[in-house]
């Protein structure tokens, strides 16, 4: 089976190393030559929970090198979805499936209006991972990674995928409502996420300052009203306990928005609590909370290239 993973971030790059101790062809498909040329020779460097140790993964920016693949895995930020796989396409034969990794809301969709949503796949995981450099990560933390089918339906393809995510030490099950999982994350997202970018804060320090605690509660219970009238239901029955207690889990993470942030790169802000004001306004249901992280973030990244020099320039 030909695998080809999607943009070689944090989360691309630990999916290609773990992949690469299986049997099957695993390819790493990258925009940029000259990345890709680079970890061709020097492979993905992992440290962190997951001890030290290096994976040997074929990397290219070149597709018919590649070749049609069996399985995509869609790595890359919410906001370059479309154009990844608009630029994957040459991938695709009759019977390739797409796998999203995703955060955020709309990547399935988006990726079944390209491709005919009976191929897609998606997916929610709670492995941690922050990029050190190009091809080098740290594997921050350990998790379930969950994939399922919008519609229910479990192919014999998706059995397969998660019986090589386990093989290889990727914990991994199936779920016959994926809806109910991604929402499950966004809500967690929405929480921690924007508020750790815009504090730069790590994800335990977030509950340990009152004023940070009391934002991130009122930030999910706008979330999860929103999810509570569009019918979703979560999987956990206390949200408020479950997004402090994973923030509590990761506390050494560095929120993969904040990574954004401190690498001044675009944030997900929009597939996040982007989603939720969206969603707010069509519904009327206010989030004024989460209308003002998404301005916040908004304003810290347009303003990236401005530096105060010193004071009196204020
Ligand atoms: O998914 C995450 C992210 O950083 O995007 C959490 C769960 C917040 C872990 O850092």
């Amino acid at each position: 089976m030909k695998i080809v993973i999607v943009g070689p971030g944090a989360m691309g790059c630990l999916f290609a190393a773990f992949l690469s101790l299986s049997k099957e062809e695993i390819w790493l498909l990258d925009k940029t030559k000259d990345r890709a040329e680079l970890i061709n020779q020097q492979g993905i460097i992992i440290e962190g929970i997951s001890e030290n140790w290096q994976a040997k993964v074929k990397a290219s920016a070149d597709k018919i090198k590649i070749g049609k693949a069996d399985l995509i895995i869609i790595c890359v930020k919410s906001f370059d979805t479309k154009e990844a796989l608009e630029n994957a396409k040459t991938l695709l034969k009759e019977n390739t499936t797409i796998l999203t990794l995703q955060n955020g809301l709309g990547n399935v969709e988006i990726l079944g209006e390209l491709a005919g949503q009976e191929r897609v796949i998606a997916g929610s995981t709670n492995e941690g991972a922050t990029l050190l450099a190009a091809g080098r990560i740290r594997h921050a933390g350990r998790g379930q990674t969950i994939i399922g089918r919008m519609d229910g339906k479990i192919p014999v393809e998706m059995r397969f995928l998660r019986e090589i995510f386990n093989k290889v030490g990727l914990e991994a099950r199936i779920s016959r409502d994926i809806k109910s999982l991604l929402w499950s994350k966004l809500i967690i997202n929405t929480g921690i996420n924007a508020l750790s970018a815009i504090t730069r804060l790590k994800n335990g320090k977030l509950i340990e300052f009152e004023w940070t605690r009391r934002i991130l509660r009122e930030v999910v219970t706008e979330a999860v009203k929103i999810a509570k009238r569009k019918r979703i239901k979560l999987i956990y029955d206390d949200p408020l306990a479950k997004v402090e207690a994973v923030s509590e889990a990761t506390a050494g993470n560095i929120s993969s928005m904040l990574q954004d942030v401190l690498r001044k790169k675009r944030t997900e802000i929009d597939f996040i609590n982007g989603a939720i004001v969206r969603l707010g306004q069509e519904l009327g249901i206010p989030v004024p909370n989460n209308s003002l992280l998404v301005d916040l973030v908004k304003t810290i990244e347009a303003s990236y290239s401005l530096t105060v020099a010193s004071m009196e320039s204020c």
